[in-house]
């Protein structure tokens, strides 16, 4: 990293990927300390501040995302992808999660930074996501030996169409962090369940609502918001997750039967916005619940067909595949796979202000 990241500028590309947007690095450009790098992101994407008006951060958890890249060290993975969220208003920088949307862009970066070699037609690369341990594998289009942005591929929740690129990720720690279908939890029946994000599965009729309420109507019950918070709070040690309160994970999910053509509907606490559409391992996540009997998604849902599960969001409809099957020992396993869109938007440098 430059001495003077302020004058001289840091090497970023912003990128979308999935139904997200973030500012993608080679790890080598940013500080080895952690207390110097996060503080320098933040003064890079203009937080805290609501609109993030001095950075290149959008003002929403979805648009205030950073990835990381490397080549990996180990000979599992190819490529090593550590996620970071950048709280808008407030100066946290959180790694507790990763982001299957920006995993979308990370072969794409990986490719345009030299980091891997491009293979006519199609580059196949493993990568390593440090937060949860998980791996990936990324199927990116390179047909004359560059990234093709261009395909015909239509996400809803992003308009016009784009590249497919196939993602797959595999876990090995089992989906129900407590071995339960259904706990009892601050009064409330609840699924916790992990298949690439930790999230909490809630009958939405429960919270008084009925489940295809908008982002904003959510956002602006405050007994709704608090009530979801409190089960938040105490579902989270027992998904493994310490001192929730400063922490993105577990999501919360409302779900209801499905009323749009999908098998299941959806609203998603991330965990204080709601998310416009659904993160791509919430997803996975949810329709593992699906495919789980005794869940709260479960009894939800529409029953499983073939292996995938349409999930209803705000934005419109996400197909998620995702499997759920028990081991020997009779223990939930998890993996899933996913098409995506992603897109380079800019590259070049960024300036970040020069103090908080
Ligand atoms: O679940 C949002 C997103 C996400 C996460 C969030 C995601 C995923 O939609 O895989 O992508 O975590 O708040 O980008």
């Amino acid at each position: 990293m430059p001495a003077d990241a302020v004058r001289a500028g840091i090497p970023c590309m912003l990128m979308r990927g999935g139904t997200s947007k973030g500012a993608y690095f080679v790890a080598t450009d940013l500080p080895v300390d952690r207390a110097a790098r996060d503080d320098l992101l933040l003064r890079i994407m203009g937080s805290p501040d609501p609109r993030q008006i001095d950075g290149i951060g959008g003002a929403h958890p979805l648009t205030s995302k950073v990835a990381i890249v490397s080549v990996s060290d180990t000979d599992d993975a190819d490529i090593d992808y550590l996620f970071l969220q950048i709280g808008v208003d407030e100066p946290v920088v959180g790694d507790a999660q990763t982001c299957g949307n920006l995993l979308a862009g990370i072969g794409p970066f990986a490719i345009e930074r030299g980091l891997i070699p491009a293979v006519e037609p199609e580059t196949t690369l493993r990568i390593r996501l440090l937060n949860t341990g998980d791996t990936a594998t990324a199927r990116v289009p390179t047909p004359d030996g560059a990234v093709d942005y261009d395909g015909d591929l239509a996400i809803d929740g992003v308009p016009g169409v784009g590249c497919a690129i196939d993602l797959s990720v595999t876990r090995e720690a089992a989906v129900l962090p407590t071995g339960n279908a259904v706990d009892e939890i601050a009064g409330h029946r609840v699924t916790l369940i992990d298949n690439g994000m930790p999230v909490v599965l809630l009958d939405a009729t429960e919270f008084g609502i009925e489940g295809g309420e908008t982002p904003a109507e959510l956002e602006e019950d405050e007994d709704l918001r608090a009530e979801v918070e409190r089960v938040r709070l105490a579902a989270a040690p027992r998904m493994g997750v310490q001192d929730a309160g400063g922490q993105t994970v577990p999501k919360m999910f409302l779900l209801s039967p499905p009323a749009a053509g999908g098998d299941l509907r959806t609203r998603a606490f991330i965990p204080h916005r709601v998310h416009t559409s659904i993160g791509v391992l919430m997803a996975a996540s949810v329709a593992a619940g699906a495919r789980i009997p005794g869940t709260i998604a479960h009894a939800l849902a529409a029953p499983p067909q073939g292996d995938v599960t349409v999930l209803e969001h705000p934005g419109g409809l996400f197909t998620a595949r995702a499997e759920a099957m028990q081991d020997e020992a009779g223990i939930w396993r998890g993996a899933s796979a996913s098409e995506r869109t992603a897109r380079k938007l800019f590259d070049g440098r960024v300036f970040p202000r020069p103090r908080r």
